[in-house]
């Protein structure tokens, strides 16, 4: 019978298609599945090297002050998001700041030190956080 005949072919080209296109299915996904993870993988990277680097800078100048607890109000003035670290130097009465200028400004950080009590090379101390300080820490103004 010719249409029977005719509806056969027709089935095995249908199922021929299908395979084939599962099969090419099949690798297009793999190769999808593998593009994706290394993509994921250097975005990874990429983002994490760029926190470490890109973001913080280093800047030191000095601030006026005693003793060891002087070196505490000073450097607690600054544990604000955007410091990274901060140390002074008790003898040198020098600070050293880390910090992430897109989150912090270099003025911020005069002004942080400065509602503190302490005088920094750019901005005086205020007077009343400066009164207050224990009689030990009131290091002698210019
Ligand atoms: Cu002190």
């Amino acid at each position: 019978m010719d249409f029977g005949l005719f509806s056969n072919q027709k089935v095995s080209a249908n199922s021929h298609n299908i395979s084939y296109s599962k099969k090419t299915l099949k690798k297009m996904k793999s190769i999808f599945k593998i593009f994706s993870i290394v993509t994921i993988m250097m975005l990874t990277i990429a983002s994490c090297t760029d926190a470490q680097s890109k973001n913080t800078t280093k800047t030191k100048f000095k601030v006026l002050g005693n003793c060891e607890m002087c070196k505490k109000t000073i450097e607690t003035s600054l544990s604000v998001k955007g410091v990274k670290t901060a140390d002074w130097n008790v003898d040198t009465k020098i600070i050293e700041i880390v910090y992430q200028p897109d989150k912090i400004s270099e003025e911020k950080l005069h002004d942080l030190i400065s509602a503190s009590g302490y005088d920094t090379d750019k901005k005086k101390g205020d007077d009343k956080a400066y009164s207050e300080l224990p009689g030990c820490c009131q290091y002698t103004r210019k």
